[in-house]
């Protein structure tokens, strides 16, 4: 490694930047046929994407080729969401040509930066679950092991997100292919046929095989989008399935002069990929949703099955040379397609075809959030998917048989772990499925993966044993998350190091080499130096985007992510408009020896979800009435900055000194903007909970800022709020203040807010009353250490030096030993 990358440095510079030069001229003229003497910044973006493309599709090339000739086993990343954002930075990180596109594009009299900020997010997805997706993808390259990912070309990606005056969030559609996306290569010949609907037969010829026909046909067609490696030749595959009518459109209803009938079922078609669906941690029985699924495990199965069906392995082999993974329960349909292809079209039996399935998937856990666990209406799969209806029966009637024979005559046991929930209609428990018809399941950060095997498959460890239950801790990528987002933190942790950027960023334990270095005055000044340039660097960008003027001399403290009841927004803004009261009822005198700080919120809330919207509502009004205060507002600022965003993240994290990640304990399957923040040195405050447990097990308890009750207590102290409720008054003082303050006007009219503090008063379900006090110590624990600027910056070399277990590297390799049993296969 550290050879090769000093070997690299005597390459003949000019002629590379020249080359460069010359392909994105000739792009300017050819590919987009305009002048280079009037091209605007958009324009010239463009021919910089189009001249880096050109060298990801011979990298792509050359990695098809090489898994095609040493056929390994591959693995496949099935999840309806891949957050990418953008990739121009990333392609030309990746590819070690960062300072020559730079010196190529200032020579043609552009700004390299400029050009980067054209480029719009690839937003297919909603948060973690869809970042952490983008972020393995980028290790499975990075670490040369060969897998793909398979998801959905949605025409529209997540929603945009524009605030009111009033502080309402309104929804606007993402058109992010408006401006041709030069990242995708459309394969035209790739395409399969997929049926909804229709009438499945089963044979009575006891071959339990049968006949599915009719309905509606519908076209997937692929769309590859290359990931580099970071310094690799490897260059991975995301395919994505757009839907297409089968003929152009309905040529039978057209003759007959049906012309809207013809257009409606060609629009039917197209609308299954058009839109992202915007729920986040919920699950709701939508027909289009479950569409989405079908359509996109049936063309990924498809697909899997003509590349493996080319090897001429007998079929029996499958296992060996394929594993699955299942993004959450979103493609557990794929488990019910795979033995309808194998009985169906590969005269398999049942036993051969269940034993190629349960050696094949494996299924990555979430949530234990009761609300976000998917059951489909048996009525609805029945109408749209007859033939997967009745095999998913048939399996339930198989595995109830097993329970039965190990548990005899417990019939509530049979009861809770059936894949059909009694009722009316009848539900079908995805979780369970994907569970029975996978080889092992994980969860995301230890905790999780203990609640799952505790709660929601508690009875299937008893079933099945422990080993088919694991524990993935979730990852980042060091590339995106540091480099790209922070260059000049990265190089000046390889300046302390003294070691390449190309070696430590692939081999992130090695940042606890700064460790030796914590009590070097000269890097404590620097690295404050970065954080206050980082703070500018917001500020700036808040400057020109929303027009408002920041302090960058004061503490900056941020929670962004979705907004959701379990991730408690509403405990953080409710403690800024605590210490909005406290700093009011202090003289100036005693306000001039407080931390002085600017608090940002950034997140969207899925368009449905009433409390989260209200939530957003309550920051911005407090912000306008908080902002505006002579008294207070050098010491105590409050942001919600609209339209959260992977690029907007990237220019959040890198300025924070400390960030929040407050979810109730037990409730956040592992977060991983938690990971991010502190690669890039700023402080955790959170609760016992994700992977903020084993970050602080990294970093130790003394350079982190935890509160609150811990996940075993929870269950009870739901239980006292039903049974044995306390006033707020009594229990809680500091806080019912808070609310009287909100509820009396303090913030505009009072009872907009009213159901939002009636979800606190009546219930409490994420115990805000029992949090609220600890959280209010913590935040003065953050105060009293800020003002100590030399031990802080000690704490934050320390959790930079600490975070190496997080990198998607290590998770990918934890899949591909553990899960998969696959290996690299290098690109010479
Ligand atoms: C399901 C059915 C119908 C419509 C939507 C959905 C749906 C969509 C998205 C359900 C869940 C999601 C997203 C879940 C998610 O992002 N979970 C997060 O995953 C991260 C990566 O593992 C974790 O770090 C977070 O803790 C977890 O909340």
């Amino acid at each position: 490694g550290e050879e090769a990358v000093w070997k690299a440095g005597l390459r003949d510079v000019d002629a590379e930047e020249k080359t460069i030069t010359n392909s994105i001229v000739n792009h300017v003229q050819t590919s987009l046929a305009r002048q280079a003497y009037n091209l605007d910044n958009l324009g010239a973006y463009q021919a910089v994407a189009l001249s880096v493309r050109d060298d990801l599709i011979i990298n792509w090339n050359e990695t098809q080729l090489t898994y095609s000739r040493k056929a390994p086993k591959r693995a496949y990343y099935l999840s309806l969401e891949f957050l990418m954002g953008r990739s121009l930075d990333n392609s030309i990180l990746n590819l070690g040509l960062k300072d020559k596109y730079a010196g190529g594009v200032d020579k043609l009299g552009f700004n390299l930066e400029d050009l980067l900020d054209q480029e719009r997010d690839a937003a297919l997805g909603n948060g973690g679950l869809g970042r952490l997706a983008a972020c393995l993808l980028d290790s499975s390259s990075t670490q040369e092991l060969p897998v793909w990912g398979y998801g959905l070309r949605y025409k529209y990606g997540i929603f945009k997100q524009l605030i009111s005056p009033e502080g309402q969030q309104l929804e606007a559609p993402d058109p992010w292919l408006d401006h041709q996306n030069p990242w995708e290569l459309p394969r035209l010949d790739v395409i399969y046929d997929v049926r909804f609907y229709g009438e499945a037969k089963r044979s009575s010829d006891g071959s339990g095989r049968a006949e599915w026909s009719g309905g509606q046909e519908v076209v997937a067609q692929a769309y590859d989008v290359p990931i580099p490696g970071y310094h690799t030749k490897n260059t991975n595959n995301l395919r994505l399935w757009e839907s297409k009518p089968k003929s152009g459109f309905d040529l039978n209803s057209f003759n007959a002069g049906n012309y809207e009938g013809a257009i409606e079922s060609s629009n039917s078609a197209a609308a299954i990929t058009s839109v992202l669906y915007p729920n986040d941690n919920t699950s709701f029985g939508k027909e289009l949703r479950l569409k989405q699924q079908y359509f996109w495990t049936a063309a990924s199965l498809a697909d899997i099955m003509r590349r493996f069906k080319n090897q001429d392995k007998p079929i029996s082999a499958f296992p060996e040379f394929i594993a699955v993974q299942l993004n959450d329960t979103h493609p557990t349909l794929a488990i019910p397609e795979l033995m309808r292809i194998l009985i169906d079209e590969e005269d398999q039996t049942w036993d051969k075809a269940w034993d190629i399935v349960t050696n094949t998937f494996f299924y990555t856990n979430h949530t234990v959030l009761p609300e976000a666990l998917e059951k489909w209406p048996v009525p609805l799969l029945q109408h749209v998917l007859p033939r997967h209806m009745q095999i998913i029966f048939d399996i339930n009637l198989f595995f109830m048989g097993q329970v039965e024979k190990k548990f005899p005559g417990d019939r509530e046991r049979l009861a809770r772990m059936s894949l059909i929930e009694e009722g009316s209609p009848q539900q079908v428990r995805m979780a369970h499925l994907a569970c029975i018809g996978s080889r092992r399941v994980n969860g995301v950060a230890e905790l999780h993966s203990d609640l799952v095997k505790t709660t929601i498959l508690k009875d299937f460890v008893e079933f099945y044993g422990i080993s088919r239950f694991g524990n993935v801790t979730n990852g980042i990528t060091p590339r995106r998350w540091l480099d790209q987002c922070n260059p000049t933190l990265s190089a000046l942790i390889s300046s302390t190091l003294k070691i390449p950027k190309e070696v430590w960023l692939k081999d992130l334990p090695k940042l606890e080499g700064l460790l030796a270095h914590v009590d070097d005055p000269e890097l404590a000044k620097t690295w404050a130096e970065i954080k206050q340039a980082n703070k500018e660097r917001l500020a700036h960008w808040v400057q020109v985007n929303l027009g408002l003027k920041i302090n960058t001399n004061v503490m900056y403290d941020i929670q962004i992510k979705r907004l959701h009841e379990y991730k408690r927004q509403t405990l953080n803004i409710l403690g800024v408009i605590h210490r909005y009261l406290q700093l009011k009822a202090l003289t100036p005198e005693e306000r001039k020896k407080t931390n002085r700080k600017a608090v940002f919120f950034a997140g969207k809330a899925a368009p449905g979800y009433y409390i989260a919207k209200l939530t957003i509502r309550l920051i911005v009004n407090v912000a306008r009435i908080i902002n505006a205060d002579k008294d207070t507002n050098e010491f105590l600022s409050l942001y919600f900055l609209p339209d959260y965003s992977v690029s907007l993240a990237e220019v959040l994290i890198p300025s924070s000194d400390i960030s929040q990640h407050i979810s109730t304990a037990g409730t956040e399957a592992s977060g991983t903007s938690n990971m991010k923040f502190c690669l890039n040195g700023g402080l955790l405050l959170g609760t016992v909970d994700g992977a903020n447990i084993e970050i602080a097990e990294e970093v130790g308890e003394s350079n982190v800022f935890f509160f609150g009750h811990l996940t075993p207590d929870v269950e009870d102290l739901r239980y006292q709020h039903q049974y044995h409720a306390i006033p707020i008054e009594e229990k809680c003082p500091a806080l019912a203040n808070v609310l009287n303050a909100v509820s009396g006007g303090l913030f505009g009219d009072g009872g907009v807010y009213e159901p939002l503090l009636n979800t606190i008063r009546q219930g409490d379900h994420y115990l805000l009353t029992d949090d609220f006090d600890s959280y209010i110590q913590a935040l003065a624990m953050v105060d009293v250490a800020y003002l100590d600027q030399k031990e802080w910056i000690k704490k934050s070399i320390r959790t930079t030096a600490k975070m190496g277990k997080f990198s998607t590297d290590r998770a990918i390799q934890d899949y591909a030993q553990e899960y998969w049993n696959i290996e690299s296969a290098k690109v010479e």
